[in-house]
């Protein structure tokens, strides 16, 4: 049966993808150079340096750890500036109800994000008073598809990751819960998220009763 739900942040509570997006393109800019929507995808669940690595080889721009720090810095600025504006209306459809029916159902409710601004940003859309542990880019030493944060958020709740089931919209998060040995759900398109137990597109229409026979 299933004792807990651990959900990934980003393109499954909310997407702030596009933020993430548009501080990053902001920082190319300003080393000259650009990258596209469909380049954007790659850096999704991505840690912040590992995306800046990624980035910088796009643009052919080699610098030192001490300038990657201080561009990382700058983009996390310029992307805050963004998350202080978001509001509870940027929350994903359904998401609000089905974490109402979990906590009904005496479900336990986890995050399990790769970011380090995760507590911030659930605030602001009014998000935080569901969880009941957070775990997240300041807790971990290994990123997605290592299971580690799943782990912690399975330990966090006191319950088995076999009673554990994983909501993610990215495809190294699905392998990081079939690594744990959870049940994955991927939100997002059944032709990408492949190892998925089940596929769904959003959480309207999703329930604590569907949950149960997975
Ligand atoms: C999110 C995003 C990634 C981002 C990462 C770190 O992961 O999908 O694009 O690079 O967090 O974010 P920050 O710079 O805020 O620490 P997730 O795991 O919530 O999908
Ligand atoms: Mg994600």
């Amino acid at each position: 049966t299933v004792k807990a739900c651990l959900f990934d942040l980003d393109g499954v509570i909310v997407d702030t993808a596009v933020y993430h997006f548009q501080a990053w393109r902001r920082l190319a800019n300003e080393l000259c150079f650009d990258f596209t929507e469909h380049q954007n995808e790659q850096l999704k669940g991505i840690s912040r340096m590992e995306s800046l690595e990624l980035i910088l080889n796009w643009g052919g721009v080699s610098l030192t750890e001490e300038e990657k720090i201080a561009w990382a810095t700058k983009k996390n600025q310029w992307y805050l500036d963004l998350v202080m504006q978001m509001t509870p209306n940027e929350v994903l459809p359904g998401v609000p109800d089905f974490l109402k029916s979990l906590r009904e159902n005496g479900i336990k409710i986890a995050l399990g994000s790769a970011s380090k601004n995760s507590k911030l940003i659930l605030e602001k859309i009014q998000m935080l008073d569901y969880f009941d542990a957070i775990i997240d880019g300041n807790n971990i030493t290994k990123g997605k598809p290592d299971p580690q944060v799943f782990l912690m958020g399975a330990e966090a709740t006191g319950v088995q990751p076999t009673e554990c089931v994983v909501f993610e919209d990215a495809v190294a998060g699905v392998q990081a819960a079939k690594a744990g040995g959870m049940k994955a759900v991927g939100v997002g398109s059944a032709d990408i998220l492949t190892e998925a137990d089940i596929v769904i597109s959003t959480f309207e229409g999703f329930s604590v009763e569907k949950l149960l026979q997975m």
